[in-house]
């Protein structure tokens, strides 16, 4: 376990500006059409060579050109096995198994770096967690959309800041659209966006727990994919039930945990928090969880990623 302190992360400060974050789209080439093409510069270049090999009599150039491409094609063979072989999750469905044919790896997730998703039934709070994590507000530049009906549609992947101090680049931070929904059911959401492939969820919950939820928890446990259950709009609850039943906060706070760990939700790796206010848990949360990141970058990249200190 790496040991670390929150100063180190880089990442207590709140405010926008201090944790000035960007999205960095790169380009997430498949490994299949980079592989095609680097066997069709390979053929290419010995088709060339042994064209100009074979025609005795013109100049040496060309057969220099030939060569020269036959060694670019090789290189760039050996950089797609390297660079574009399959990094996958422990947890993921192995790859001649018949439930990898159900349990598809998404193609616009690259494993070549560590992915974590925010998921969770639509409208819970995924998108303001994520902007909470990162410290930007949802008018921010590059905050993640946030509004009252569904709101995310497609996959969006985010970094952390630069200033952070670990290796922001190889993390993404993935938000998803939320579950029960025509387009994303919950019977099929884990199965459609999969999350059998992501190095772990946070699982976002608020009001009270749905069994579709509760369904969908039982498969990542089942599964295995590492999660943390992040219960969201606690300040709400906390004015809600002071108004409707005079009840302290520290009370309804208590009532929300015993409720999760009835469902089964293991105490240490459940948060409840509010993203609006980056209250409550949200602080151990967010230290428990890029604890868990830090450590998972050092076991798949290597200790010299470790974080600074
Ligand atoms: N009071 C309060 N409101 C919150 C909190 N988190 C989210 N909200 C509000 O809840 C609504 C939905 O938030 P989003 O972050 O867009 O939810 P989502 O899960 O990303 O929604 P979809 O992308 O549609 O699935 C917005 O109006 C947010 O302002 C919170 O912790 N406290
Ligand atoms: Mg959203």
């Amino acid at each position: 376990m790496v040991a670390c302190s929150r100063d180190s992360l880089g990442l207590m400060e709140k405010n926008a500006s201090a944790l000035e974050t960007q999205i960095i789209p790169q380009p997430q080439e498949e490994a299949g059409t980079a592989t095609s093409r680097s066997a069709a510069m390979f053929t290419g270049g010995w088709v060339t060579a042994v064209t100009v090999a074979s025609s005795a009599g013109l100049p040496v150039v060309s057969l220099g050109a030939g060569c020269l491409y036959v060694s670019l094609g090789f290189l760039y063979l050996l950089y797609c096995s390297i660079w574009h072989g399959l990094r996958l999750p422990a947890h993921s469905p192995s790859e001649d198994s018949l439930e990898a044919a159900y349990y598809l790896l998404p193609p616009w997730l690259d494993t070549r770096v560590l992915n974590w998703g925010v998921v969770g039934r639509v409208g819970v709070g995924k998108s303001s967690l994520v902007n909470a994590l990162r410290g930007v507000r949802a008018n921010h530049a590059s905050g993640a959309a946030v509004g009252i009906g569904h709101t995310t549609w497609h996959a969006q992947p985010y970094h952390f800041s630069s200033g952070v101090d670990w290796p922001a680049q190889l993390v993404r931070l993935w938000d998803l659209p939320g579950a029960g929904t025509l387009d994303w059911p919950s019977e099929t959401y884990i199965m459609d966006s999969g999350l059998r492939y992501f190095d772990g969820l946070l699982f976002v919950i608020s009001d009270a727990c749905l069994e579709s939820e509760l369904a969908m928890l039982r498969q990542l446990r089942h599964f295995q994919v590492p999660h943390y259950v992040v219960r969201s709009k606690i300040d709400q609850d906390v004015i809600n039930n002071a108004e409707d039943n005079s009840v302290e906060p520290a009370e309804t706070l208590a009532e929300v945990r015993y409720e999760l760990s009835a469902h089964g939700c293991e105490p240490s790796r459940t948060f409840v928090i509010s993203s609006r206010h980056a209250d409550y848990d949200f602080d151990d949360l967010l230290y428990t969880f890029c604890t868990e990141v830090i450590r998972q970058c050092e076991e798949i990249f290597g200790p010299k990623h470790a974080v600074k200190r």
